[in-house]
């Protein structure tokens, strides 16, 4: 049996070793047993407290918000700007020149003849300039652009052609008229488009394929 020296020095009886000892065991079970309550009182106050904040920023159904349905543009007026374009495949009946100023490893041009008996359409649409003296040829395609447009029964109908490229035009709306456009001019014409179907509009320059279509969606019943 052990016993401990008081502070003066004096034997303490092996009873006195018990009381302290079991004082000792209590105070450490205590001292668990509290921890655990606040521990669980900590955690039902944390779970309180977020799932309350969660709750309160939760949208409350007198404030969610109502998305619309996006539905195309119901106006009735359509006003389109129509350019008169080209597009040129510019080549040359030499391989590429090495090109000082374009980025490494650009790939030379390879040498490209016109074709011998072309099967372009005629009609001023299409266009081959023979190799000039340095061996450059041309091949060019006239075209509006836009050349499809989408309408709707009903709606009043602007279309300004815009002479952009190509000298002069001869350009028919059908069923609206027909007028000439040259460089720099805008034209303007409009109409209601009372019928669905699709209204064509064309360059006599420049046939076929300077030519472009206006679809006209019927009314619908709803
Ligand atoms: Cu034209």
């Amino acid at each position: 049996m052990y016993n401990f020296l008081d502070m003066n020095n004096k034997k303490v009886s092996s009873k006195h070793t018990w009381l302290i000892a079991l004082t000792v065991v209590a105070g450490i079970l205590a001292t668990v047993v509290l921890t655990q309550i606040s521990e669980q009182t900590l955690q039902k106050t944390f779970a309180e407290n977020y799932f309350s904040k969660t709750t309160t920023t939760m949208p409350s159904t007198s404030n969610v918000t109502t998305f619309k349905t996006i539905v195309p543009n119901q106006t009735t007026n359509k006003e389109f700007w129509i350019n008169t374009v080209h597009f040129d495949g510019m080549t040359n009946i030499n391989a590429g020149i090495k090109c000082d100023t374009c980025p490494q490893n650009t790939p030379l041009h390879p040498a490209e003849q016109p074709p011998v008996n072309p099967t372009i359409p005629t009609g001023g649409g299409f266009k081959i300039t023979e190799p000039n003296k340095a061996g450059a040829w041309d091949f060019r395609s006239f075209a509006f652009a836009p050349a499809q447009i989408v309408v709707n029964q009903g709606d009043k109908v602007t279309l300004h052609f815009i002479g952009v490229q190509g000298a002069h035009h001869v350009i028919t709306v059908d069923g609206i008229g027909t007028f000439e456009l040259k460089r720099g001019q805008i034209n303007t014409v409009s109409f209601i488009a009372n019928n669905p179907g699709i209204i064509n509009y064309v360059c006599h320059v420049h046939a076929p394929n300077m030519a472009g279509q206006i679809m006209v969606l019927p009314q619908s019943n709803v």
